[in-house]
C-alpha cells in the first residue's frame, strides 16, 4: 500500500555533512522524494512540531536542539512508508540502535539522534503541515 511519510534530518546530520548519504538510503530503498526543504526551525514552530512531547522533561532540550541549526525535511512516498521508515531510522537512543539502521550507523546520541520520522498517519499529517507551512 503506497503511503507518504516525513523525515527530518536534524541539525547534527546537516552539520556532519550526512544529508546526501542518508537521503540516498531512502532513494535506494525505493522511495520517491515528493518534497525536500532545508530550513531552520523557529522556536514557535519547534514547539508546535513537538507538541505531543510538551509535558515531557526533555521538551526544552528537544526544542533547543532542533532549532540549533538548519535541518532538511523530506516527504517521501512508497509501500508501507511510515513503518518501513521507522525501521530504517532505528531505535530512539542512537547508542542502542541496530547497526544497519541510520541511527545505529551514524550516531551515538539521544537528543542528537540524526533523524526524525513520523510514527503514524496522524503524526505525518501534523508534522508535514508544520514543517512545510
Ligand atoms: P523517536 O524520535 O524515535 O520517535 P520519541 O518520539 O520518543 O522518539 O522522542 C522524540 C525525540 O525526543 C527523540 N528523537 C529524541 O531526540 C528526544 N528524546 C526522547 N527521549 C528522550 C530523553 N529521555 N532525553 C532526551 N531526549 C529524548
Amino acid at each position: 500500500m503506497s503511503e507518504n511519510t516525513l523525515f527530518i534530518l536534524k541539525p547534527d546530520a546537516v552539520a556532519r555533512n550526512l544529508v546526501g548519504e542518508i537521503i540516498s538510503r531512502f532513494e535506494k530503498k525505493g522511495f520517491k522524494i515528493l518534497k525536500l526543504k532545508m530550513f531552520t526551525f523557529t522556536l514557535e514552530q519547534a514547539k508546535k512540531f513537538y507538541d505531543i512531547h510538551k509535558d515531557k522533561p526533555f521538551f526544552g532540550e528537544l526544542t533547543s536542539f532542533i532549532t540549533s541549526g538548519p535541518v532538511v525535511a523530506a516527504i517521501i512516498e512508497g509501500n508501507n512508508a511510515i513503518a518501513t521508515t521507522r525501521i530504517m531510522i532505528g531505535a530512539t537512543k542512537s547508542f542502542e540502535a541496530d547497526s544497519g539502521s541510520i541511527r545505529g550507523d551514524f550516531g551515538l546520541g539521544l537528543s542528537e539522534n540524526i533523524i526524525h520520522a513520523s510514527d503514524s498517519q496522524e503524526s505525518f499529517d501534523h508534522e508535514s503541515r508544520v514543517a512545510f507551512e
